[in-house]
């Protein structure tokens, strides 16, 4: 696989994942996990100076109990193993395509059921929020795993700023329409741009984030920036990348994949090693990082989160409702 950099850091300047783990460990065998004492982080006291490029360091990121006993992905795997298929389907493709995708200005355009529709500078959007670190395992419908140590806000301190009012049953997102910076949208692979969506509740739920980095840096574009979905109970493609767009809908949205091939990925998306798809079994995966000849891993219900989101799926039935 490609091992490359983002070009903007020098070598020298990257954390390892090494000292970065043991940064981790002495912190929460010093006893100072908790917000007071390491600050209370904002995206904007982090996006100082250059207003965030890439792999710029985030300051006063809260560290979360979310993610104890998960060893994250090395950087390398997590930067170069990627799916953006704005960008290319190969997994390499994102990495070597999109270093020179615009993320600064970016605005996003909030519309639908709520109380404080409008155009909004990234920067506003994400203003005093508190960022948190939040270690999350990523399930790829292609049956494929990671572990990743996000850098983001919960999603619901978001929408709330703009006021959904009650017939916001939905939320729909849309990642950025641009074919002369994403090659990819050049081939009508998908119906550009992508769409996902979730249900109000799905999208209040306390694990959604919104992420704007990883490993403690600005997010690569490879991985979505300069905002992206993550919502870890869920097949990694309802966590849209570089999104641009958000709409509060009484309608449940139909999202890209789901329009592609509709009996192969569904609105929901969630997890499940019961429900195979169609063309293969969602029984186990493989660990991206473990090796080529690492047995492969069971995969677990709602990926591990089952106690955090069971019950917002009790009496649906889960074979149906993929
Ligand atoms: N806009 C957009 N978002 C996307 C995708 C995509 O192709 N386009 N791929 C999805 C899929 S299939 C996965 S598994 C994750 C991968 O995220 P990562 O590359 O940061 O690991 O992004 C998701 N978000
Ligand atoms: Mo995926």
């Amino acid at each position: 696989m490609l091992i490359r950099r983002t070009p903007d850091i020098r070598p020298s300047e990257i954390t390892g994942e090494t000292v970065y783990l043991n940064r981790r460990r002495f912190l929460s065998t010093a006893g100072v996990v908790t917000a007071g004492l390491i600050g209370q982080g904002s995206v904007m006291a982090g996006l100082t100076g250059d207003a965030g490029a890439t792999g710029q360091v985030l300051e006063g990121v809260r560290q979360s109990a979310f993610g104890a006993g998960l060893t994250p992905n090395s950087w390398e795997d997590i930067t170069t193993y990627n799916n953006f298929y704005e960008f290319g389907t190969g997994k390499s493709d994102p990495v070597e395509n999109a270093q020179a995708f615009r993320t600064r200005p970016w605005q996003v355009e909030v519309t639908g059921y709520c109380d404080k529709p409008g155009t909004y500078a990234y920067e506003d959007v994400i203003r005093d929020a508190a960022l948190e670190e939040r270690i999350y395992r990523l399930r790829c419908v292609e049956a494929w795993s990671m572990v990743i140590p996000w850098v983001g806000i919960p999603l619901a301190d978001i929408l709330k700023r703009f006021e959904p009012n009650s017939n916001a049953k939905y939320v729909r997102f849309r990642t950025l329409f641009d074919p002369e910076q994403m090659p990819g949208q050049r081939r009508r692979v998908l119906d550009w741009p992508y769409v996902e969506g979730l249900t109000i509740a799905e999208a209040m739920h306390p694990l959604a984030i919104m992420a704007v980095g990883v490993y403690g840096r600005v997010l690569p574009n490879q991985n979505g920036a300069p905002m992206r979905l993550v919502v870890p109970w869920k097949y990694g493609f309802k966590s849209i990348k570089s999104i641009n767009q958000i709409e509060f809908t009484d309608r449940q949205p139909r999202t890209s994949w789901e329009m592609a091939a509709p009996q192969e990925y569904g609105f929901y998306a969630n997890v499940n090693p019961e429900v195979d798809h169609p063309r293969w079994s969602q029984a186990r995966e493989r660990a991206i990082g473990a090796g080529l000849f690492a047995p492969k891993q069971e995969t677990l219900m709602f990926n591990g989160y089952a106690d955090q989101v069971g019950h917002l799926y009790q009496g649906l039935d889960l074979r149906r409702n993929y």
